[in-house]
């Protein structure tokens, strides 16, 4: 028929849209924890991946332009092991993506809110990304139904970890793995800059959710499930339930429009975009 014909075309031309539910999806998924070089990981994906780690689906348009955001600085073991097991788990999810480290300098407190900030600018400026997802290098999604995808509302994603017993271990959590749209992002003015060290920033940017009207949405713990590499407890940040009670005073003035940083040096590699960043407001 004519319109056969014309689906044959688009299809063989890559016009045709991905369908909303990926074909190919197998559920319960198995990761691979086996640490293995960088290298082996890079010829994998030779012919896959464009530089920086970013991929397009050949068989069909995408419909989500998404990046990843990774916040880092020395989990040098963690990365090749999320590496690996990410890349194929969005390749199957038929997403155009591309992944970004965003490392931070020696010198002051890690900030994993100011880097997500800085993720999100520096991606922004290489591609008009659409959908962030905001994702801690030591967690591994366990079952690909759960998409990499930003749906009307902001998703939390890393819903059933299993060093938590694969439970939400409460309501408005929304650290681990998040989704947002870039328009979800710039209204909430992205995360707060004060949270030195460990714990809080995540909680502030639920609260900023809520104060903007949004709501979290979540997919069940069957499908949102994910593991946690090991790795040393960090020290908690003494100030984070002040900086928290505070927070909602500095919506405006503390996020996105506030972040001071230089990019010392960035990178296309072939599985990652990498942004080594300081970081220049006081701790
Ligand atoms: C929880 C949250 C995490 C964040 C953190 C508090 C979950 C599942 N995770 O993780 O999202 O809110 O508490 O800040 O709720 N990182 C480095 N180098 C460092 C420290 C951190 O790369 O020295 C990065 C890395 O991507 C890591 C992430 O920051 O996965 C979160 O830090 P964590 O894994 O030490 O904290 P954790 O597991 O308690
Ligand atoms: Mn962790």
């Amino acid at each position: 028929t004519k319109s056969g014909l014309i689906d044959m075309v688009m299809t063989t031309l890559g016009f045709k849209m991905c369908p909303l539910v990926p074909p190919n999806l197998d559920g319960p998924i198995e990761v691979n924890t086996t640490s293995e070089q960088m290298e082996i990981i890079e010829q994998r994906y030779q012919n896959i991946l464009l530089p920086g780690g970013w991929y397009r689906p050949k068989e069909c348009r995408a419909r989500d332009r998404v990046a990843i955001i990774v916040p880092f600085r020395d989990r040098y073991a963690h990365l090749p092991i999320f590496l690996k097991n990410l890349h194929p788990f969005l390749m199957k999810q038929q997403i155009e993506y591309g992944i970004f480290i965003v490392e931070q300098t020696n010198g002051k407190l890690f900030n994993r809110a100011a880097l997500m900030n800085v993720g999100f600018l520096e991606a922004s400026k290489l591609f008009a990304w659409d959908c962030f997802v905001f994702h801690d290098v030591d967690l591994l999604p366990l079952d690909d139904r759960n998409l990499y995808t930003c749906p009307d509302q902001p998703r939390h994603m890393s819903v059933a970890i299993d060093i938590f017993g694969y439970k939400l271990p409460y309501s408005s959590i929304f650290g681990g793995v998040s989704a947002m749209t870039k328009s979800q992002f710039n209204a909430v003015n992205g995360f707060s800059n004060s949270f030195w060290g460990w714990g809080g920033e995540d909680d502030d940017m639920s609260n900023r959710l809520k104060h903007a009207g949004f709501h979290i949405s979540r997919y069940p713990v069957n499908i949102a499930r994910y593991m946690m590499l090991n790795h040393q407890k960090e020290k908690a940040n003494p100030k984070r339930y002040e900086n928290l009670a505070n927070g909602s005073k500095k919506f405006r003035t503390d996020g996105l429009n506030s972040v001071k940083y230089d990019v010392y040096s960035s990178k296309k590699y072939k599985l990652f975009t990498w942004f080594l960043v300081e970081l220049k407001m006081p701790e």
